[in-house]
This record gives structure tokens, sequence and C-alpha cells, in this order.
């Protein structure tokens, strides 16, 4: 038993899947208002997701063990809660949690360090103890692992701009791209806060997203965490950033996926083209629309899991993005995945990954 894993694509002996069980749609909360009325949940409402959708997304992450382990890849499971119930810090009250997927927005390996992010929601700010009784596992069985906590954040209202999003909605789409580009959107810089799932790991360097869940001071965190890496902050032209992982998607060394309709940053193009990295333009989704009720969009078709840099797995609706991979090289292993889409993701997001063999490269020379 190893906790380490460098990059998104070493080859993959050891995984956290998540659970479907308990998921909510969650409460009204400063950073989110849901409001899906033709989906069952109207403004102000929250509740958990339908026990069918739950059943069928448990089936389906079920399966993604079993593939995983006829692969002879290790595959762990957390520990779901009852989300359900209200929780509380000294400065505040919620009353819903949200689940324990995605496993990818809440934690993250870096070398022999197992990191637990900020998070940024009231509603996810206790979801790490669904995975604690892992963790724990892994620091009893693993003497080299480092387990680090990132400041737990206080998210009261200084968290948070008032008004944000009815203020944002109403820009013009330039001024809109604007506050993205300027990291000016729901979240202020009173705390260092970030999710996970937006960082994505490249050997020696680190991209994060600054994004809806993840401010510049949850980044400064991260560069002064991680002295040994460059961790660079990104944005891309994506009015709703959240979470990288269907946005600039590393393959293996010298291939990024990108997604089309999020051009990136003029300097992060260049830092990736002269270091001879091929940037590709994913494939568009089968789909046309998001997943009910869900924040993700229909680009999960990218959010894939490499197994290792020659295999993938590719959402099984995805034709278009398996036959891209294929001409890419790789060998395409489709998965059922979209029932699970509404309870927080795809393929990358619904996984952790605690071990990929490999050691500390520079990819960025
Ligand atoms: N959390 C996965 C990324 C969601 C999206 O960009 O559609």
């Amino acid at each position: 038993m190893k906790v380490g894993s460098w990059n998104e694509w070493d080859p993959l002996k050891h995984v956290v899947v998540g659970r479907a069980d308990g998921t909510m749609v969650q409460a009204p909360e400063p950073a989110v208002v849901r409001d899906w009325p033709e989906d069952g949940f109207p403004l102000g409402t929250y509740g958990p997701l339908p026990e069918e959708m739950t059943a069928a997304a448990n089936e389906q992450l079920d399966n993604l063990a079993h593939v995983l382990e006829s692969r002879g890849i290790r595959v762990d499971r957390p520990r779901p809660l009852d989300f359900s119930r209200p929780v509380a810090t000294p400065e505040w009250s919620q009353q819903s949690m949200f689940g324990a997927m995605p496993v990818r927005d809440v934690l993250v390996v870096i070398g022999n360090e197992l990191l637990e992010a900020t998070m940024s929601f009231r509603s996810r700010w206790f979801e790490y103890l669904a995975h604690r009784p892992l963790i724990e596992s892994y620091y009893r069985a693993d003497p080299g692992m480092r387990w680090e906590a990132a400041p737990k954040p206080r998210l009261t209202e200084a968290s948070y701009r008032p008004g944000f999003r009815d203020e944002y909605d109403a820009l013009p789409y330039e001024e809109q791209i604007a506050r993205v580009r300027a990291g000016e959107l729901v979240l202020t810089e009173a705390e260092p806060l970030f999710d996970a799932a937006d960082i994505a790991r490249c050997g020696k360097d680190l991209f994060v997203q600054q994004s809806l869940a993840t401010n510049a001071a949850g980044i400064r965190w991260l560069r002064q965490h991680l002295p040994e890496h460059r961790v660079h902050g990104v944005t891309f032209e994506n009015l709703h950033p959240m979470h990288i992982d269907a946005t600039w998607v590393p393959l293996r060394p010298g291939l990024v996926l990108h997604c089309a309709e999020r051009p990136a940053d003029e300097d992060l193009l260049q830092y990736f083209k002269i270091n001879d990295w091929q940037v590709v333009r994913a494939a568009t989704p089968g789909r046309q629309t998001p997943p009910p009720l869900s924040a993700c969009s229909r680009w999960l078709s990218m959010n894939v899991l490499v197994l290792d840099p020659g295999t993938v797995c590719v959402e099984a609706s995805e034709t278009a993005q398996m036959e891209q991979l294929d001409r890419l090289g790789f060998e395409v292993v489709p998965v059922p995945f979209w029932d699970v889409a509404p309870f927080g993701g795809g393929l990358h997001c619904a996984t952790l990954d605690v071990h990929r063999e490999g050691v500390l490269e520079d990819y960025f020379p």
C-alpha cells in the first residue's frame, strides 16, 4: 500500500471511486442557489436526489469499480454520511450537505502527499468526513504518506460577494469574461479557498484554475505549500468556471485535451507550445444538453480517466470523443457513466488517484 501520484497519466494502481448514496440537491447558501424547477427542485427547495437516479448512478459507479479491478487496479469506496442533516460551525449553519461524490473535488494526491482541499461551499465543508476512514487507513498502512489539510475556511459572509449572481448575470458577455479573467466571481479573497478538482497535475507543474470554487488566495496557498512545484494560476473563457477537468485535461506527456468552447489564455497556450506539447481541441460532445440536477456541462465528454499513457476510460455514449482518442493512439475503454453525471461529474470527477506508478518529472524544462 502506497500513496503516490505526480500526474494525471502514469499507470494507475489504486483509486477511490465515489458513491451516489444520499447525495442532495443543496439547500441555498451564499455560494450557490439551486433552481431546477423542471427537475422538481425549484428555487429555494432542496433534498435527496430521486431514489431511482441514485440506484442508476450506483450501478454505473459499481461497474466502473469492476472495470478497474478487472485491470488489476485496487479500488476503494468512501463511506457515505447522512447528508440530509443540517450542519453548522460556530459562525453559520447550513440545511444540507452534498454527498460522497465527486471525490476529485475534495482530495488530491501530489507525490506522497494526500491533501484535503478547503472547499468553498458550506454544503461541502464536512465532505472530507466521508473519506476520512479511507485516509486514516492509508496513513496507517503507508509510513511514507504525508497527510495534509489546507486551512479549514470560515466561510462567513465575508467570503462571498453579496448579490453576485444577479449582478453578474446582468453584465454583457465581455464584462462577464473580464470578471472571470480578473477572478472577481462569487468568492472574495478573505481566506484561501480551493477545490482540488481545479488542479491539473503535470509533474513539477500544477495548473490551478481560478473559478467559482477557487480564489487567488487558494492558489497562493498552494504555491506556498508546494515550493518544489511551479503552481500556475489559470483562467479560461468560461462564464461558469468550476473545476478544470472538463476544460484542460492532460492525457500523457506532450498531449493535453482542450475544450474549444472555453479558450485558454494566450500565456497558457504558449507555455505548452514552447515546451512541445500538442494542444488538441476535444471532440464535440454527443449530447446537446447538460445533465439534469447538475451544475456540470455536456463537456463531461472530455472528463476522462487515464489508466496509463496508452489507455483511457471514456463515457460510453461519447462516440466522437472515443474516436478522437483512438486516433491519438489510445486504447479506449468505454464506460457507461451518464447516470452518474447528476451526482457531480464524469469519470475523472468520480475518482481519486491514490497511487500511480512513476516519479516526479519536469515536462516543461
Ligand atoms: N467538475 C467537472 C467539470 C464540470 C464542467 O466543466 O462541465
